[in-house]
C-alpha cells in the first residue's frame, strides 16, 4: 500500500474491501470483540440514542481504524464503539459519518457500512435528520424510510455491479419497528448532494417524484449495505420541515436544537427496536 495518500481509500488502485477488512480487524483488534451483529450509524439528532441500546465495552477514535477519517462537522460524534445488548447482541455504534458534500469521493462515504459488513453485522440500522415534506410532520418527529430516490447522481458501486435494490428498507425490519411504535410514519428519502439545503422549487420537485423526506446521507449508505447482503433499516428524525414547506429560512441551530428536544423518545425508541433484532 503506497504512502503517498493520508486516506488509503484516496488511492484509486486500492481495494476499498480489503481495506474495510483491514478496518473490521483493526475494530476486532481495539474492541476486543471478535465479531458483531447490528451496526448502527448515528446521525444528526441521534447521538445519545445509542446509550439505553446497552453497555458501552468499548469506545475507539476513529481516526484508529483503517480508512476512517475525523468528523467534518461539530455533532457528528468521531467515534466508533461496541455495546452489548442485553439480549447478548454486539451492536457496532458508528458515529462517525463521512458525507457526500465533504467531496473525499463515495468510496470514503460508504467505507464504515463496508466495514460494519466485514465484522460481521448482518443488520445495518442508518439514521438521519433530515428535512420533512410531509406537513403532518413537526420538528422531532422520528419517521422509517420505505425507499429512496437518489438525486447524487453518484453510486458506490463500481463497474458493471447490477444490484437489485427492491425492499431496500427491509419491509420486515419496517413492522417490527411499528410494533414497538405503531404510530411510526414512513417516507421516502431523498438524497440531494448539499450541502446547501434545497430551494423551495427543489423540494416541490421531490415532492412531486414521490419524495417525503430530504437528506445528504442515506441513499448512498444503503446501497452500500445491500451490496454487503446486510438487511436494511432507516430512521429519520425530522428536525426541520423542508424549504419552502416551513416558510422560515433554515438554519443548522435549529436543526441541533429539534434534535436535542426529541432525544429521550428517540432514544427510547432505537433501544426498543434494537433490541427485537
Ligand atoms: I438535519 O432540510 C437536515 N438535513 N437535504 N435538507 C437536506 N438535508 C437536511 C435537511 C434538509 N435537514
Amino acid at each position: 500500500m503506497s504512502d503517498t495518500y493520508s486516506n488509503p481509500l484516496d488511492d484509486p488502485a486500492a481495494d476499498p474491501f480489503e481495506i474495510a477488512a483491514q478496518a473490521a480487524s483493526d475494530i476486532t483488534r481495539l474492541t476486543g470483540v471478535e465479531q458483531h451483529d447490528i451496526a448502527l450509524t448515528l446521525g444528526s439528532g441521534w447521538g445519545k440514542a445509542a446509550e439505553l441500546v446497552g453497555e458501552t465495552t468499548a469506545t475507539i477514535p476513529a481516526t484508529e481504524v483503517t480508512g476512517f477519517s475525523a468528523p467534518a462537522l461539530a455533532g457528528h460524534v468521531g467515534s466508533l464503539r461496541s455495546i452489548l445488548t442485553p439480549t447478548g447482541k454486539r451492536v457496532l455504534v458508528i458515529g462517525a459519518r463521512t458525507h457526500y458534500y465533504e467531496g473525499h469521493g463515495v468510496r470514503r462515504v460508504v467505507h464504515s457500512v463496508r466495514t460494519a459488513a466485514a465484522t460481521g453485522a448482518k443488520t445495518m440500522v442508518l439514521t438521519n435528520g433530515a428535512g420533512g415534506i410531509k406537513t403532518t410532520w413537526s420538528p422531532g418527529t422520528p419517521v422509517l424510510i420505505s425507499d429512496h430516490i437518489n438525486l447524487t447522481g453518484d453510486s458506490p458501486l463500481e463497474g458493471a455491479t447490477f444490484i437489485d435494490l427492491t425492499d431496500l428498507y427491509s419491509t420486515r425490519l419496517r413492522d417490527l419497528a411499528r410494533t414497538i411504535d405503531p404510530s411510526l410514519d414512513e417516507g421516502v428519502y431523498c438524497q440531494f448532494r448539499g450541502p446547501q439545503y434545497e430551494t423551495p422549487a427543489e423540494v416541490r420537485m421531490a415532492k412531486t417524484i414521490g419524495g417525503h423526506i430530504v437528506g445528504m446521507s442515506t441513499a448512498l449508505e444503503a446501497i452500500a449495505a445491500r451490496q454487503a447482503g446486510m438487511e436494511i433499516l432507516g430512521f429519520s428524525l425530522i428536525t426541520n420541515l423542508a424549504a419552502g414547506i416551513q416558510t422560515t429560512p433554515l438554519s443548522h441551530a435549529e436543526v441541533i436544537e429539534a434534535g436535542q428536544a426529541a432525544e429521550p423518545v428517540i432514544s427510547d425508541l432505537l433501544a426498543r427496536v434494537i433490541g427485537l433484532l
